[in-house]
């Protein structure tokens, strides 16, 4: 190649990079806003809807609850903060100097009778907490904003966030931004400021919440490197639809569809129940009928429901609360932990086999020893690989995800497949419960059968967390 050809080539190239970097940084949801580099922001407190009177009232656990079924989270100290001071550490997120009433700061505190409020969810408790309700409607105040279209940070609801900062009293949660009479003590509503009073499940009148995302990475998942380049190719904006055209197979008698009835004529105390053959899939249910939702992405507050399927490619990147949703809007319901144990290990106390096909592991027998951490694989040379759990294209490489029943020794006797390895389950259980393991390991948190992890609460999501449903027969 010539000089002129060859800075032509660098040109094109350059222009490729930048275009790259563009759609990156552009690519939070319509309705969030970019808080620093990795992290999206909802443009309003919740619900996230302009124009609507904030939640208030709120615990931080109904504030990490509501945001798990949008499939976001509850914002952290650290994603709040930075969408409020930007990167020029504005003190206020409009700017360098304080404006009383440009954000919704200035109502005269009406003192609280807490006795009613602690009677919540009583009407007294609902009632008082609307008497001291000062806030105003979501982007009200047009000036209380951030360059980059983030609305009422200070002021109107305190907002309950995940604390990532040391602070008195070491609760979990602090609340940021003061609310609509200011910040305790009357300093003015700037974005250092923390109330960090209260536990996350204390109710107060003043406090709502917001909810925050990691960031799209729209970057290339294959880095150029020297050598050969794997023949691996995957767009994590891309949808596919690798479940398109299957449905379920009848259920055992008794159980409905897809479901296989575990436990039948076995002795003791344990009921027969039905659970789904196969770790679970998502269908999207639209005014047009119903679609297969891609299993490389999460449904965010999208109308799903649950379906079992043989060969299909089971939905990771979901987290507990949708997957109880999903279950529930197929008249299902999330496995209970021991239903699930019975179900896998053939008893409902200790004792029962370690692996879904017995005593003696049988490495291959079920999708349970890649390798290679699919992060790891797909973003080589990355400085922290593992903040990439939530990328659509881990499921996608080769050797990663296996399609449902396509490990045949991987079946308990009443015909369940892959409990053990492939997708992590998450079954029914308040704090945040998965078992079996997942392609990667099914050792390290108990062998097989015996594998928990209690490691994530509920609205926890990443590409290794899948589920399936039960039901009374
Ligand atoms: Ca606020
Ligand atoms: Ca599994």
């Amino acid at each position: 190649m010539d000089s002129g050809g060859f800075q032509a080539a660098l040109a094109a190239l350059l222009l490729l990079l930048t275009a790259t970097q563009a759609k990156a940084e552009s690519a939070c949801p319509s309705d969030m806003a970019a808080a620093g580099r990795v992290s999206c922001i909802d443009r309003f407190e919740a619900p996230n809807r302009e124009g609507e009177r904030p939640f208030t009232g709120k615990t931080a656990p109904e504030g990490e609850a509501w945001c798990g079924l949008q499939g976001k989270l509850l914002c952290t100290e650290d994603q709040w903060m930075e969408a409020c001071e930007g990167e020029e550490h504005r003190p206020f997120p409009y700017g360098h100097s304080y404006e009383k009433s440009r954000c919704v700061d200035e109502k005269t505190w009406i003192p609280p009778n807490w006795g009613a409020i602690a009677s919540y969810p009583a009407e007294a408790g609902k009632r008082e907490i609307e008497r001291l309700n000062q806030s105003e409607p979501a982007g009200s105040r047009e000036g209380c904003a951030t360059p980059e279209g983030v609305m009422d940070l200070t002021g109107n609801t305190a907002e309950w966030v995940l604390a990532t900062r040391p602070h008195p009293n070491g609760h979990r949660h602090v609340m940021k931004g003061c609310y609509w009479s200011g910040c305790y003590g009357g300093s003015a509503p700037r974005f250092g400021f923390t109330n960090p009073a209260h536990p996350g499940g204390f109710r107060t009148y003043e406090a709502g919440f917001r909810c925050c995302s990691p960031r799209p990475q729209t970057l290339p998942a294959a880095l150029p490197a020297a050598g050969p380049q794997p023949a691996f190719a995957c767009d994590p904006t891309v949808h596919p639809a690798p479940n398109a055209g299957l449905s379920e197979a009848p259920g055992d008698p008794g159980c409905p569809d897809g479901m296989a009835r575990i436990g039948a004529g076995a002795s003791g105390p344990f009921k027969t129940f039905c659970m789904d053959r196969y770790e679970a899939s998502l269908v999207e249910l639209t005014p047009e009928g119903e679609r297969p939702w891609s299993p490389f992405h999460n449904p965010g507050p999208r109308k799903v429901r649950a379906v079992a399927l043989e060969g299909a490619v089971p939905q990771g990147y979901i987290n507990g609360l949708q997957a109880a949703a999903a279950c529930a809007a197929s008249g299902k319901r999330l496995c209970t932990s021991s239903e699930w144990l019975r179900a896998c290990s053939g008893k409902s106390g200790p004792g029962g086999r370690i692996y879904p096909y017995g005593n003696t592991r049988r490495p291959g027998a079920c999708q349970d020893a890649r390798a290679k951490h699919p992060a790891v694989e797909l973003f080589p040379g990355h400085p922290n690989p593992f903040s990439m759990i939530q990328h659509a294209c881990l499921n996608q490489l080769p050797s990663s995800l296996a399609r449902t029943g396509s490990h045949p020794e991987c079946m308990v006797p009443e015909g369940a497949y892959d409990l053990m390895g492939n997708l992590h389950e998450w079954v029914a259980d308040e704090a945040g419960t998965f078992r079996g393991g997942f392609y990667v390991d099914t050792k390290i948190n108990g062998e097989g059968c015996r594998y928990v992890t209690t490691a994530h609460t509920r609205p926890h999501w990443d590409y290794s967390t899948g589920f399936r449903c039960c039901a009374e027969l």
